[in-house]
């Protein structure tokens, strides 16, 4: 295998000369366990570990190795052990706010050229949600494809109607739905993937994203689960991030469920996912309309009009809070915190009198 099957095109060449490190060997990083790493070269994948340095003087998490990332990389005993000393640039990333009350990010993956973003069509499916991890996908550069699973739980005529609420949100994202039960539309996925190209597997527990893989690999190679009768969750069943390398050649990152989502963007991708909110904003009367209370916003005029869902625009105001919020630093975040959501409120419920 070459490196160039596992991803390694001109723009990480090109990084590699740049960088001039010429004793380091490049391998990619397959699987992040905590500290435990494996990696893959040109011939096998084998047991990696970061250098302390790595470890314990990156500033922030998500400058910590994570799947899909390339590594410089030194090999000891026979090449069994790879010791990992330093990451290339990433060409794109999905990333997510880490838990509780920090302004850091959790890095998901890394060089991924399209991210599958799945629901399932039965209580899973929610648009919300949806745009959530399209506003990530566009964050970090990754093309996004939107997987509806379990098609065979609903009926055509339900199956339709997802897809116009779909289109109706105006996500314009390709849609592809799938029955990993029936077999219906695995083919269509099957021809997205291509040799040499990384694609990464998102969605809660429980939508089928490891049974998709299996599929494709016409194997039970991983392990999946089925969702508790009680409430729908899924089980969590996939425990760590892991690539794999598909028949064809594709590379598939399937990942655990996710609880929640976090907050992830920053202002343009939202622009990106609310493009037709973000083309009514240049219509209002301040170039710093928040949206929100001021005089002469067209988006609170859409919304009032009934042009603009008030759902949607909640929405997008939510998130745009979520992303200011998380450029601030923590003191000025708690302060603003308090304000801007009363401020929210105020607007809501002037415009529910209107
Ligand atoms: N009816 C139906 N059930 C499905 C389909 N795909 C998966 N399932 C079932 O859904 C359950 C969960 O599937 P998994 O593949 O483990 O889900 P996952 O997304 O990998 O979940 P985590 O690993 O926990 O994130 C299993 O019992 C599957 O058999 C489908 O297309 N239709
Ligand atoms: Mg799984
Ligand atoms: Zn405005």
């Amino acid at each position: 295998m070459e490196l160039a099957d596992l991803g390694f095109d001109s723009w990480f060449r090109k990084k590699r000369e740049e960088s001039q490190k010429a004793d380091f060997s490049v391998a990619r990083i397959t699987r992040v366990d905590r500290n435990r790493y494996l990696v893959r070269n040109e011939e096998n994948e084998i047991q990696a570990e970061p250098t302390g340095k790595l470890l314990f003087f990156t500033d922030s998490t998500q400058d910590l190795p994570c799947v899909g990332d390339w590594a410089y990389v030194q090999y000891y005993n026979d090449g069994t052990l790879a010791i990992i000393h330093e990451l290339l640039p990433r060409k794109t990333f999905l990333r997510r706010k880490s838990a509780g009350n920090t302004v850091d990010y959790q890095m998901i993956a890394s060089n991924i050229d399209i991210a599958f973003i799945i629901q399932s069509c039965d209580f899973n499916f929610n648009l919300r949600r949806m745009e959530r991890y399209l506003v990530m996908a566009n964050e970090g550069h990754v093309e996004p494809i939107i997987l509806l699973s379990k098609s065979d739980l609903v009926s055509s005529e339900e199956l339709e109607k997802r897809i116009s609420e779909i289109r109706q949100a105006h996500i314009g994202a390709r849609v592809i739905a799938f029955s990993n039960k029936t077999a219906i539309g695995l083919d269509t996925v099957q021809q997205v993937l291509e040799k040499g190209k990384t694609y990464c597997l998102l969605g809660l527990s429980g939508v089928g994203k490891t049974t998709l893989l299996n599929h494709l690999l016409a194997d039970e190679v991983f392990e999946t689960n089925p969702v508790r009768e009680k409430d729908g969750r899924g089980r969590h069943t996939t425990a760590r991030r892991q690539l794999i390398v598909l028949d064809n050649g594709a590379l598939l990152i399937d990942t655990p469920g996710m609880r929640e989502l976090g907050m992830i963007a920053v202002g343009t991708s939202i622009d990106d996912s609310f493009s037709d909110i973000h083309e009514l904003s240049q219509n209002c009367r301040f170039n710093d309309c928040a949206h929100t209370v001021e005089v002469s916003c067209a988006i609170l005029t859409a919304v009032q009009a009934g042009d603009l869902s008030e759902e949607r625009y909640q929405s997008y105001v939510k998130l745009m809070k979520e992303s200011k919020f998380h450029q601030m630093s923590y003191v000025e975040r708690r302060k603003k915190d308090k304000q801007f959501g009363k401020m929210i409120k105020t607007a809501m419920k002037q415009i529910k009198k209107k």
